[in-house]
């Protein structure tokens, strides 16, 4: 095992890789089995592709979006919907071949559009060859690919800790198929600890029963992964986001979790009964495990390529911390915070306060409205307050991810409990099929109905895309807009960030200044009109140019009359002239 290096030393050895391109780069996630089916083909599966992603690369274009990153299309038993890997190397046979996948990286290149893709390292599928390998017996070369424990002398897990997958335990209890418990027990969760009988010893696995935790403890597996890094970067790949990676750094003492004391019954996961002190993000080995993918990054070989990762870990605001400063140059992780807020400015604005005041410098900041794990953003706030929380989200600095339908103000949409495919449930309404246009299954793909990937939006013909490109006004319209100003603006893209302080409590406002282009975004999160006045701003007089209600604007703006704001709008500014 490597030594673990201090912070600061990782600061220093990669502030001067600075990456230019990320800097301000827009990111659209693509989730492919309900994206686009390809059309030339004459294809009837029923569910997305990776040509019918190259067949919408026009439409990356068309938005303005820098970069995609597509969720992970890998051969897969899909048991976690294509996040049990079977093959690092390869592309599941239902979506494509590496040829097709050789040509979406082409087009979208061609298209000035960069390509991240999902790298999850925690674990595979219980399919892949290593781990067949590893559960044949306890003297291979896979053998301790994995984390295997003898059971206690009872036969028992040798520890306490659990599986995330345990939020099926009560969708269990609440059916009523846990009789046996008592109404103030609370409810199990699942062990994270699997017998197997060829072994005659536990596997762990932090998720699902068939993803097995790869042990990141053993150089050979770091090295496995480091490989496929370079093998997807030799492809042409851009940039990784990498999955669930707190879950690799662990106390291989295996310590017992403690209970935690804030878990609420019949609310939370009953995997959060646990703490996780030593099963996920332990310091002593998390952090330089981190370093070793930025060190893939930063190989002499790939100099100039702009590469770039971007880490997703549930943690607190203090190991995020920790996170961006392992190799701030060409890796950040994911700002979660905005996403499980309410439509609250006091809320938004200590989630500012705080993520600004801990981002190391020289960091690439970032902003998530939503990803396939959660409810989409105009199903959790509102369809109206999501426009503003579009406006607010583009306008602030690093990279902002929009996840696919996002731009359309798509909602969650019901899934009968026949039809759902994901496990955990309740993700699979965020993942039903994007909604193109007004023909059969909304131009998502030319299967019948009963074999489509999810079901489609009953409303599709209301919300669908291409009724949505003509009309200036709409969800769609708005992010082109905001994206296209956003790519034209030194500002919005690489200007300082500060909170401006308004006179109302309701309504949020921050500028972005480059030299002397500055940008001002203020934002109603109340259902009531306001007029608003800022006295930094007062003696200034700017252009308004967006608004999340009536999109495109271009009006001059006196500031000393301060402005009206319609209920949840928000509004972007351009000044000149302000006094520094
Ligand atoms: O998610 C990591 C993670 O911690 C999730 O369990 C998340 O908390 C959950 O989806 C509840 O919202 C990543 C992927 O995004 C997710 O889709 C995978 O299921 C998971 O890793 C395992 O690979």
């Amino acid at each position: 095992m490597q030594p673990t290096q201090t912070v600061d030393q990782n600061v220093q050895s990669t502030t001067t890789q600075l990456n230019g391109f990320w800097q301000g780069a827009v990111v659209y996630q693509v989730y492919p089995w309900s994206f686009n089916e390809d059309k030339a083909s004459g294809a009837t599966k029923g569910h997305g592709t990776i040509r019918g992603i190259t067949e919408r690369v026009d439409y990356f274009a068309d938005l303005g979006v820098n970069a995609i990153w597509i969720s992970p299309f890998y051969p897969s038993p899909m048991a976690d919907s294509g996040y049990d890997i079977e093959d690092y190397r390869d592309v599941h046979p239902d979506l494509g071949t590496i040829q097709d996948f050789n040509e979406l990286v082409q087009e979208l290149h061609e298209n000035d559009i960069r390509l991240m893709i999902d790298l999850v390292p925690n674990h595979t599928s219980d399919q892949h060859p290593w781990f067949k390998q590893s559960r044949a017996s306890k003297d291979n070369d896979k053998s301790d690919w994995y984390i295997w424990r003898d059971p206690n002398p009872d036969g028992s897990p040798p520890n306490n800790w659990g599986s995330v997958f345990s939020h099926s335990q009560l969708f269990k209890r609440q059916a009523g198929e846990m009789p046996e418990l008592r109404d103030d027990e609370p409810t199990p969760y699942l062990s994270a600890w699997q017998y197997d009988e060829t072994r005659g010893q536990y596997y762990l696995h932090s998720f699902a029963v068939e993803q097995p935790d790869l042990n990141w403890e053993n150089p050979a597996v770091r090295a496995a992964i480091q490989d496929v890094m370079r093998y997807w970067i030799d492809r042409g790949v851009d940039g990784f986001r990498i999955d669930a990676v707190n879950f690799i750094g662990k106390d291989m003492r295996l310590t017992d979790e403690p209970m935690n004391p804030d878990y609420i019954e019949g609310v939370d996961n009953p995997y959060d009964r646990l703490m996780r002190r030593y099963s996920s993000g332990y310091p002593d080995t998390f952090y330089s495990y981190l370093n070793e993918f930025a060190d893939v990054l930063e190989e002499e070989e790939y100099r100039g390529r702009d590469l770039r990762i971007v880490f997703e870990a549930y943690m607190d605001e203090k190991s995020l911390d920790r996170i961006n400063r392992v190799a701030p140059g060409v890796a950040g992780a994911f700002n979660f915070g905005a996403m499980g807020l309410d439509w609250e400015a006091r809320l938004r604005k200590a989630q500012l306060d705080e993520y600004y005041k801990h981002l190391p410098p020289g960091i690439v900041a970032n902003q998530v409205n939503g990803n396939h794990d959660k409810p989409r953003l105009a199903s959790r706030i509102g369809e109206i307050p999501a426009r503003a929380a579009a406006v607010h989200n583009l306008m602030l600095p690093g990279m902002p991810f929009i996840y696919q339908g996002e731009e359309g103000g798509f909602t969650d949409v019901e899934v009968p409990l026949e039809r759902q495919r994901d496990r955990l449930r309740g993700r699979d309404i965020a993942r039903t099929p994007m909604l193109w246009d007004d023909t059969n299954n909304a131009g998502f793909s030319n299967a019948l109905e009963a074999k489509l990937w999810l079901p489609i939006d009953p409303e599709y013909k209301a919300k669908h895309l291409a009724g949505q490109r003509h009309d200036p006004t709409s969800s769609y319209s708005l992010y082109r807009a905001l994206l296209a100003f956003r790519n034209g603006s030194t500002a919005v893209h690489y200007g300082d960030f500060s909170l401006l302080a308004t006179s109302d409590d309701d309504v949020l406002g921050f500028v972005r200044r480059y030299d002397d282009d500055i940008v001002v975004t203020m934002t109603n999160f109340s259902d009531k009109d306001k007029t608003i006045t800022s006295p930094e701003l007062s003696d200034l007089a700017g252009e308004w140019v967006l608004s999340s209600l009536h999109v495109n604007i271009n009006r001059p703006i006196d500031m000393s009359q301060g402005f009206h704001l319609e209920p949840h709008e928000a509004i972007v500014v351009c000044l000149q002239g302000i006094d520094r």
